[in-house]
């Protein structure tokens, strides 16, 4: 289902693009089935580090936060959708073993269903349409936003892949459950990928009040998603109910990328457990098209 140059038109514009129904109820559900496995360690082979999980109470307890603007926060140089949840609803006991994942990563590295559906025609053919032919994966991961989960702050997504020349690749997400208002959807603000690679001392001051009265937030249903431009800025609000809200966030680059990581950088990804490209392996795994000497 490549877009139509309507669509394309928009993503380049506003640097992402809202998919509505792009999983049947059905793939939703097998979906949901693989992730239980996954989570709750029925997979083997899948490494237990791949998951991190939520501590109650913890996310806000590092640095005070001061007003940034009238509905955003700020700690040190990052800066937060302002948050509703409180310290006696971040304690909450959780019950439900799946509502304790903050995050869980690289789920199609190590599970054939996500692996067939970071393949399948229905999210690359969208991917072909903003990127060009020749496609690598580089990273999945799914932010499970707990009940009660903090904010997620603004970030673009090329700042964490300085070691990729050049800053586009393009992230999928597709909502593994409702998201909204109140359990923290994704929020961008458009036009932010024409602003460049935005380091992090410079964020607030990027992020002034006239830029962020530009933010819209993207309430989907489970099965919809986002693509996004990696330089877009993006955050989401926090969970302010007792739901949990899953995104599954697929990462492509473009085949002729390079990259360029440092050797610290490339022995923190191997850690990751990310094949790393050029060398010593033959980079990350082509989903579509060609590979091109040199690049990842
Ligand atoms: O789902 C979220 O909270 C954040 C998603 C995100 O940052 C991404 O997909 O790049």
């Amino acid at each position: 289902m490549a877009l139509t140059q309507e669509q394309k038109t928009r993503f380049f514009e506003d640097g992402y693009i809202a998919v509505k129904g792009l999983l049947t109820a059905h793939e939703l559900e097998t979906l949901h089935n693989h992730y239980a496995n996954l989570a709750l360690g029925r997979v083997p082979g899948f490494p237990e580090g791949n998951i991190s999980h939520h501590t109650p109470g913890a996310a806000q307890a590092a640095e005070p936060s001061t007003p940034h603007g009238s509905r955003h926060d700020r700690r040190g140089t990052q800066v937060y959708p302002r948050g509703e949840v409180t310290g006696a609803e971040r304690r909450t006991p959780v019950e439900d073993p799946l509502d304790t994942i903050r995050h869980l990563n690289l789920p199609s590295y190590h599970d054939s269903a996500f692996e067939a559906f970071v393949r399948s025609p229905k999210i690359v053919d969208i991917i072909e349409s903003l990127m060009g032919p020749d496609i690598k994966l580089y990273y999945d991961q799914v932010f499970a936003k707990p009940p009660y989960a903090a904010a997620n702050r603004y970030h673009q997504d090329s700042v964490f892949w300085a070691f990729f020349a050049s800053n586009f690749q393009v992230t999928c997400q597709i909502l593994l459950d409702d998201a909204t208002a109140e359990n923290g959807c994704v929020r961008f603000i458009p036009g932010s990928h024409n602003f460049g690679l935005v380091n992090w001392d410079h964020l607030p001051y990027m992020l002034t009040e006239d830029v962020l009265a530009q933010e819209v937030a993207v309430p989907l249903k489970a099965g919809d998603a986002t693509f996004h431009h990696s330089l877009a800025l993006h955050c989401s609000g926090p969970n302010t109910t007792p739901y949990r809200r899953r995104g599954w966030s697929i990462h492509y680059v473009s085949s002729d990328t390079r990259y360029i990581g440092t050797p610290e950088e490339t022995e923190r990804l191997k850690q990751r457990g990310c094949l790393v490209g050029p060398e010593p392996v033959n980079g990350w795994p082509l989903i579509r098209g060609r590979e091109f000497p040199g690049c990842v």
